[in-house]
């Protein structure tokens, strides 16, 4: 889009007079934000409705990803940019004696998601407007996000996010589009007809689905995709509703993952996914049917995405409807289904991987399960000869009184993929062995990407000056491109523009955390990373143990190499008591460490709260090491690898995930790897072998580090560190942390070694950058498009040759 400076402040002044009353000097940063929000939808708005026109009319295939989560993070920036009017917007800020930055800064983050599937999901609805594909999200309003941690004495303390709570400005409420959701009832077939196993079902509870619309612009393409979320409302029509009514339909959209450790609790969530998938796929079949008279086209216009197990429903509720609204025959309403839907599978945890009792599912979604039971049915019929009833037991999608969601979601899909290589593999090996060898066909490996426009072209301004100096400017278009920067590797003064725009960086974060923390970091230290959710299988606690050793060597007067400032971010779920117990032994760690004037000099803890995606733009540009070191085979994939590796950290990881695709990709020599592999582990927890008691009786460093657990060095952890203690001792480790403890002290010390030489550290870098291309999400998206979803990206007035 092209405007002017002018032409902006015009606009501009005329939104805030208009929105406000108030001109626009006398503009709160707050107006400030809502009126330049509010220009930018405008801007977008004939674009908006200039794509969605377009679909209908050239009835191009519509991708709908379907997600629990989404994790957009503040739009503004991302809007501006990928408007085109960003450099614009700054330079009449400038002229108008205004601050852009504070204005940018002052966006809530959306409270729709928990962690790398939610940012995963959102930065995909960005790839697929950028590459110009019809990709819309379907995903649900919530009223408060997961929970907005504080620390208070050191323990997480998790406060209302109550992030909608001044409005949420790029959303528009569209009750003309709203459907009902219908839940608890009874159903009764329809006889005869034609074998279609039609039914007709009486509910007990209608509930109102309001859709909320959301513009996802495309990079300078002139695409303007939609993100729809729902929210549940009484209806506005039928027999009046008590209270309690009320409130129970209002609960369905009030919060992310409701607790789950109750009966109540699952049931809520249960009715979540149904609400998700009901809603969305009854908006997608209306919408359809606006340009079709039967379904014969639907398969070839619609690909439904299922993102984790969480909406697998889509498939017997994508059957409900082409049985008994659309009045197709089984076959042919199944046929429809496995073409239309895909799945991926983001985790091997066995806590993670859902299911649902029957007793719980059966009375509230009493035509879904019948249908389930009838894919089930069928599934059984159709391999018990061939390959007996144990193995069809084992797989089928009904065990055990239970429904096995990620089952139902391989059965009832085309495709089904892991988000890494070793992820996919381990799927095919493991969790999904038996569908693997029923329908190999259907397995492919979709490497998870990441939105290099905002972790770099945006969070990291320095470095993308530099990148545009050096090589120009075509990397902001075409990910590959930024291969080019590799020729730079030996050029002395290159590489010292490098680290002075790393050490740019790392100010900007020791300003943010003295502000924030009132703790005063040197920005020449080595700023070490470990920023993802708090797991014991990410193993926050084997970098802690890192820590306590380089105290321990500091007081014996010994030398740790170059200054140190460990820093973390990391939420723990709210009912996960051992990973609140890391974070306490973390921030007791840190308050010993910090107060210490004979080690802080050296060495420094940070531990930031509330871990978020604006929190991570900060975080992330002022990294010198990104830790990835989680237990092999447990990361299906990490994205936060990809983000620090792109914007100038070193990676020192075990080979697991997305990292052992960064090793490759960077070469050996550009990366610090460490520990067991996946195999390794799997052929200790077959050999029974592992003893960590052995192994901290037997190697005097490994007894020191862990003691401190227990022997009063840090204050205040009795109970945490007592328990933290056993798990390793007592109950074995489950995630060989004294097992890699070694390994990484050495890889990290190499890794400091390193940082001595900063010509050298900058060379590494040059490398990283050089090979981040390849972790683009246009690139992965491109890939599901093409293997998956069977749509082909706009290249017309498109940014990106894929
Ligand atoms: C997470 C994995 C990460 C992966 C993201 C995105 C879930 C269930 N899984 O390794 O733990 O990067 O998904 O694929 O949140």
């Amino acid at each position: 889009m092209t405007l002017t400076v002018n032409e902006f402040e015009h606009a501009y002044k005329e939104e805030v007079l208009q929105l406000f009353a108030e001109s626009w000097q006398e503009a709160t940063v707050d107006q400030q934000f809502a009126a330049l929000a509010s220009l930018v939808k405008r801007l977008s708005a004939t674009d908006w409705s200039a794509t969605k026109q377009a679909t209908v009319k050239h009835a191009t295939k519509q991708v709908y990803y379907f997600s629990i989560e989404f994790l957009p993070g503040r739009m503004l920036a991302t809007n501006l940019l990928n408007l085109g009017i960003l450099p614009t917007v700054e330079s009449a800020f400038k002229d108008m004696h205004l601050n852009l930055k504070r204005v940018l800064g002052i966006e809530v983050d959306p409270g729709l998601g928990n962690g790398g599937l939610g940012r995963l999901a959102s930065s995909f609805l960005d790839a697929m407007a950028s590459i110009g594909i019809d990709g819309n999200g379907n995903g649900l309003r919530y009223q408060t996000g997961l929970f907005k941690q504080d620390f208070l004495n050191g323990y997480q303390v998790e406060l209302p996010d109550d992030w909608l709570r001044n409005g949420y400005v790029w959303e528009t409420r569209k009750i003309e589009r709203a459907v009902v959701v219908r839940f608890g009832g009874q159903v009764s077939l329809m006889p005869g007809a034609n074998g279609s196993l039609a039914a007709q079902y009486r509910a007990t509870e209608n509930v109102l689905a309001v859709p909320y619309d959301i513009p996802q612009i495309g990079y300078q393409n002139g695409h303007v995709n939609t993100m729809r979320l729902w929210q549940a409302e009484p209806p506005t029509m039928g027999q009046p509703l008590t209270a309690e009514q009320r409130e129970e339909i209002s609960a369905i959209t009030q919060s992310l993952y409701p607790d789950d450790s109750t009966e109540a609790g699952r049931r809520l969530r249960l009715r979540q996914e149904y609400f998700l998938v009901s809603a969305g796929l009854q908006s997608i079949v209306r919408h359809y049917r606006r340009t079709h008279q039967d379904f014969s086209q639907f398969a070839a216009s619609v690909a439904v995405h299922i993102n984790d197990t969480h909406p697998a429903m889509a498939i017997p509720e994508l059957m409900r409807l082409l049985l008994d609204e659309g009045h197709l025959d089984w076959e042919r309403a199944w046929s429809i289904t496995v073409q239309v839907m895909s799945y991926t599978n983001h985790t091997l945890l066995q806590e993670a991987l859902e299911t649902w009792s029957i007793d719980l599912f059966a009375p509230l979604l009493p035509r879904i399960y019948q249908i389930i039971q009838e894919i089930d049915r069928r599934f059984r019929d159709q391999y018990r000869a061939q390959y007996g009833d144990d193995f069809v037991n084992a797989i089928a999608p009904l065990g055990n009184n239970t429904v096995r969601m990620a089952y139902l979601a391989v059965l009832g899909s085309h495709a089904v993929n892991g988000v890494a290589a070793l992820h996919t593999q381990l799927l095919e090996e493991s969790v999904l062995n038996g569908w693997y060898q029923l329908v190999p066909e259907r397995f492919s490996n979709q490497t998870n990407g990441i939105t290099l426009r905002r972790w770099v072209q945006l969070a990291n301004r320095p470095l993308a000056k530099l990148l545009d100096k050096t090589i120009g400017t075509h990397w902001r278009q075409e990910p590959l491109a930024i291969e080019a920067i590799s020729q730079f590797g030996d050029q002395p003064k290159f590489l010292a523009k490098l680290n002075a725009a790393k050490l740019k960086n790392k100010r900007a974060l020791a300003a943010y955390i003295k502000r924030t923390r009132g703790i005063s970091v040197d920005p020449t230290a080595i700023f070490d990373v470990q920023i993802k959710r708090l797991h014991a299988y990410k193993r926050q606690l084997l970098h802690l143990l890192r820590i306590i050793d380089q105290y321990q060597q500091l007081k014996a007067g010994l030398d740790i190499g170059p200054k140190h400032v460990h820093i973390f971010a990391a939420k723990a779920a709210p009912g996960y008591y051992y990973a609140k117990e890391i974070i306490k032994v973390i921030n007791a760690v840190a308050d010993l460490i910090n107060h210490d004037t004979q080690v802080n000099r050296q060495l420094q803890v940070v531990f930031l709260p509330n871990y978020s995606v604006s929190l991570a733009e900060r975080i992330i540009a002022g990294a010198d090491v990104s830790e990835q070191i989680s237990l092999a085979g447990k990361e299906a994939s990490g994205t936060s690898n990809m983000k620090l590796m792109a914007t100038g950290a070193l990676t020192l990881a075990t080979m697991d995930g997305a990292n052992i695709e960064i090793y490759h990709a960077v070469g050996a020599d550009n990366i610090m790897t460490f520990g067991l592999t996946s195999d390794q582990v799997q052929q200790h927890q077959r050999d029974y072998d592992y003893s960590a008691r052995d192994l901290f009786d037997r190697d005097a460093r490994v007894h020191r580090i862990v003691s401190a657990l227990i022997d009063g060095t840090i204050p205040g952890i009795e109970v945490e560190g007592r328990d933290i203690y056993q798990s390793l001792l007592q109950y074995n480790d489950e995630y060989f942390v004294l097992a890699d403890l070694e390994a990484y002290l050495h890889a990290g010390a190499a890794l400091d070694a390193i940082y001595q030489e900063p010509e050298r550290w900058a060379q590494m870098v040059v490398a990283n950058l050089a090979a981040s291309g390849r972790f683009s999400s246009d690139l992965t998206v491109a890939g599901y498009a093409r293997d998956i979803w069977h749509v082909t990206p706009m290249t017309g007035g498109r940014p990106h040759a894929i």
